[in-house]
């Protein structure tokens, strides 16, 4: 008997058990250990009716992503399912945590589920770039019928177990929390009334009823505008379609084909990097799992400004009280009732409640004294982008704020270890990049300076948890890991422009590779002035920055969004970039005054030289240790930028381009375009005469 699938009878309930920590994941072990047990209960001649339960904190989480991409080892889970579905003696499935994917199709090949109140299912397979491969687009259906079926399938989201009752893909939910004891009396119920064996796949009513309605058409069509660049969701709908058009077996064939389409496409590939990406990127290495973590229990933000509002609201989201900090009493008001909106605008779309609203407003305490940071544990600072303004501030923190209290930057640029020279406890200082907007945007940036103490480093990525953000620990340069490679491909994409290409079209190059926006239209939503002031105080200290259109923009007083015109034009109320024939007019003037003349230049090599320069830059950063992994230099990019998930990130895109391509390439534009960004990373060098790819390191 497998050690992971055990078999036992409970008086005249034969119960089948999965223990297979973290999630029992039907890797190989379970699904033959599920065959194994299934055929004991069969034989056994005292058992009456058949009970699959899981250990641990979840029932099964779904297929083993892990073996997704190595040669499949038989049994299927398919046929797995089939067996079950196949027992002559009634099976539950009883159903705690999270019955997802292969866990709730296994759960669709039992004749009766029961769910704990707490338990939630789903079929997220088209997260991973699938569609659920054992039956679950065939199943579901005859349940929950086709719109149901559609939604879930195409989302992945999770229903509740209130949700999945009322949809008919659970028969009952019971309170408690004692799955195995609410399994064996249902099970003893389903002996005592007698009831029969129920398959689902017999179950053709509800697929009957709605075959050839209209709904699959118009679900496509609605997927056009909201599944941007995936594959897998029209797939999903195709599979939901055949168990409307086809009968069940045929069916089934089906779903294994447009399963295989979509295991061999890249973006599952992408995808499945992103999901492991995701949860390897909190074990920092170097940073040992028990490192301990300070309290945080208050928290002071400086800076009432859109940053400084968006941070204070994750962390009264998740009821940790914050004092927010203004030097003006009207900045604070001003803070504040923005603050309020947002949290009204949320309620008015049923997201929260009002009574949330004022929850979350009374633990935000405005505040216009740095005495009142005497007793917090964290610090955020979050104003404009000058040091001398930090230091100055850090100063002050330094004399205020008890000891052990942890200072943070939220800068997106500037060096950690300067501002931390301006306290006496440079141990405590560290940056804390939030995203814009602060509330929405996933990632956090964690920044070490040389000094950064290891259990700040750990206590702010258990933070970054807390406050359901993705935290990355990186390393202190200009820009750390996301502004410095996109500084790269903001200034190339600029030189672009003044060769010959049109904003749009530059921008229409990144859309096509899936970013939500492209570099101009994301210029304007931060505002250009931001660009134009960093390249100002740039000049200012001494250096080299060549004139450009994007400043002549800014000087216009074209600052983007924010005043309805930047690189390209707004209505009042919309974000919708709408070209603006100026620009080309001002673009034209610049190239005239630098005496350049514009050529044709190709969507290839704007790709090339926006994408290459970030993955050059990126392998700088990852032979200077500023990112520990190209995993948490892809996680950045995903969660920060919008990096199409289902392309794994830059340096996981990088690999499926070809390092030794890429390379040759970098190299090419570092004879003919010349500068420094061009110069190929020493690591880039290294892995492309090794055949090696970043994920190798
Ligand atoms: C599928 O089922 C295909 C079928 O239709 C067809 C087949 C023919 N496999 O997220 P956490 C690991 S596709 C392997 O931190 P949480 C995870 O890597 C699958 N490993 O915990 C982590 O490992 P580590 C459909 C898995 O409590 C640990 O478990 N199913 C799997 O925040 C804890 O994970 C899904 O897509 C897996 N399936 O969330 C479900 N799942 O400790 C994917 C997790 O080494 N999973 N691990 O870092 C989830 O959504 C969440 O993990 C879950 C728990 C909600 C279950």
């Amino acid at each position: 008997m497998s050690e992971v699938v055990t078999y036992q009878r409970e008086g005249a309930v034969g119960v089948i058990t999965v223990n297979y920590p973290p999630v029992n994941a039907l890797g190989h072990a379970v699904r033959s250990g599920l065959l194994a047990a299934l055929e004991q209960g069969q034989q056994d001649a005292e058992a009456k009716a058949l009970l699959l339960v899981c250990e641990g904190r979840t029932f099964i989480a779904g297929a083993d992503i892990r073996e997704f991409g190595k040669p499949m080892q038989e049994p299927g889970l398919p046929s797995v399912v089939e067996a079950f579905e196949s027992s002559d003696k009634p099976i539950i499935a009883a159903i705690h945590g999270t019955a997802l994917g292969g866990g709730l199709e296994m759960a669709l090949g039992c004749h009766y589920r029961v769910a704990l109140e707490s338990a939630r299912v789903g079929l997220p397979e088209v997260k991973l770039g699938l569609l659920p491969g054992a039956g679950g687009t065939q199943r579901l259906p005859r349940l929950a019928g086709a719109q149901v079926s559609l939604d879930m399938i195409t989302s992945g989201n999770f229903a509740s177990a209130a949700e999945a009752l009322q949809d008919g893909i659970v028969d009952a939910v019971e309170s408690g929390d004692d799955v195995k004891a609410v399994g064996l009396a249902f099970a003893q119920k389903v002996i005592d009334e007698g009831k029969p064996v129920r398959r689902v796949r017999d179950l053709n009513d509800k697929v009957e009823a709605e075959k050839g309605s209209g709904i699959f058409d118009q679900y496509r069509a609605g997927l056009q505008k909201k599944a941007c660049g995936l594959f897998s969701p029209f797939k999903c709908v195709d599979a939901v379609e055949a168990a409307f058009q086809l009968p069940f077996t045929d069916g089934m064939k089906r779903e294994r084909e447009l399963f295989m389409e979509c295991m061999e496409s890249p973006q599952r590939a992408g995808l499945v990097h992103a999901f492991f990406a995701e949860r390897e990127v909190s074990k920092v290495p170097g940073l040992p799992k028990d490192t301990p973590v300070r309290d945080v229990n208050t928290v002071g933000i400086i800076g009432a400004g859109t940053m400084g509002g968006g941070i204070a609201m994750n962390f009264a989201n998740v009821g940790i009280p914050v004092r927010l900090l203004e030097v003006k009493q009207e900045a604070l008001d001003k803070g504040l009732a923005i603050i309020r909106r947002n949290y009204e605008n949320t309620a008015r779309k049923g997201r929260i409640t009002q009574a949330q609203v004022e929850e979350r407003m009374a633990l935000i305490q405005p505040t216009l004294s740095y005495d009142d940071f005497a007793d917090v544990d964290l610090v955020i600072e979050a104003v404009f982008e000058n040091m001398g303004v930090k230091k100055e501030i850090f100063g002050t923190l330094d004399k205020v704020c008890k000891p052990g209290a942890i200072l943070a930057s939220n800068t997106s640029t500037l060096d950690i270890d300067e501002i931390a020279s301006a306290t006496s406890r440079p141990q405590d200082v560290v940056g804390m990049h939030f995203f814009s907007p602060a509330n929405v945007m996933k990632l956090l940036e964690n920044v070490c300076g040389s000094q950064t103490a290891d259990d700040v480093k750990a206590t702010v990525m258990a933070v970054a948890k807390r406050i359901k953000k993705v935290g990355v620990l990186v390393g202190n340069c200009y820009g750390f890991v996301g502004n410095r490679m996109l500084h790269q491909r903001g200034a190339e994409a600029t030189k672009l422009v003044n060769e010959g290409a049109s904003p749009q079209q530059v921008d229409k190059v990144l859309t096509d590779l899936g970013f939500p926006m492209g570099q101009f239209a994301m210029s304007d939503l931060a505002g250009i002035d931001v660009g134009y002031r960093i390249r100002e105080e740039r000049r200012k200290a001494g250096e080299d920055v060549p004139a450009s259109w994007m400043d002549k923009l800014a000087e216009e007083g074209r600052l983007g969004q924010k005043t309805q015109a930047g690189v390209y034009l707004y209505e009042e109320g919309s974000r919708k970039p709408v070209v603006d024939p100026k620009v080309d007019a001002l673009i034209a003037e610049f190239r005239k005054e630098q005496g350049i003349e514009p050529r044709e230049i190709s969507d290839q090599e704007i790709l090339e030289r926006c994408m290459y320069v970030m993955i050059n830059e990126g392998a700088k950063i990852l032979e200077e240790g500023i990112a520990a992994r190209a995993l948490d230099v892809d996680i950045v990019w995903i969660y920060g930028y919008g990096f199409p998930a289902y392309r794994g990130g830059p340096m996981f895109w990088a690999d499926q381009v070809g390092v030794k391509e890429i390379y040759d390439t970098v190299k090419r534009f570092h004879d003919t375009l010349g500068g420094d960004q061009w110069k190929p990373a020493a690591l880039l060098e290294r892995l492309a005469g090794e055949g090696k790819t970043f994920g190798s390191l």
